[in-house]
């Protein structure tokens, strides 16, 4: 699985750093929807679903947190730390934010409104799903 990390160009200057995130030009899909999560308890894992359609970039934009990606057949562990980078989060990746750093303020940004009835939050569902769009 190839994981599609962002490095995001900062307008750094003598009084500190500024990103600013365009759809289609940094992000790669129109932005409908921007959503954080931030006082996350320790030890607590977050996500553990997939999605039928939605794609999204992760950004830690203060502190830290990980992200596993699995596709359904490997995983990978992503670190976030640093607020200029982030990770594509594709919709049929099973996905697990874990390992948060008290400050930890998780930004996504989201190519579709919240829909709950896009979401995969059974594994084997999931497994099916991928299987489904593997082989046709
Ligand atoms: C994802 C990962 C990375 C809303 O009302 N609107 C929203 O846009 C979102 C994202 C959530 N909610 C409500 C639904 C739940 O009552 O906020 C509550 C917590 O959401 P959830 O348990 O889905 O949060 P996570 O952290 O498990 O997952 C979220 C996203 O939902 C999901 O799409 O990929 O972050």
């Amino acid at each position: 699985m190839q994981v599609v990390k962002y490095v995001f160009q900062p307008h750094g200057d003598e009084r500190g750093q500024l990103i600013a995130l365009e759809e289609f030009k940094d992000i790669p899909f129109r932005i409908k929807r921007v959503y954080y999560m931030y006082d996350t308890i320790a030890g607590v894992v977050r996500g553990k679903h997939a999605h039928k359609s939605l794609e999204q970039i992760l950004v830690c934009i203060h502190g830290s947190c990980k992200i596993k990606l699995d596709n359904g057949s490997e995983t990978k562990v992503v670190l976030l730390e640093k607020p200029y980078e982030g990770v594509y989060v594709a919709n049929d990746i099973w996905r697990e934010m874990y390992d948060f750093s008290e400050d930890a303020v998780l930004l996504v940004f989201a190519s579709e409104l919240y829909d709950e009835t896009d979401y995969i939050r059974d594994y084997n569902e999931f497994l099916a799903f991928v299987k489904e769009k593997t082989e046709g």
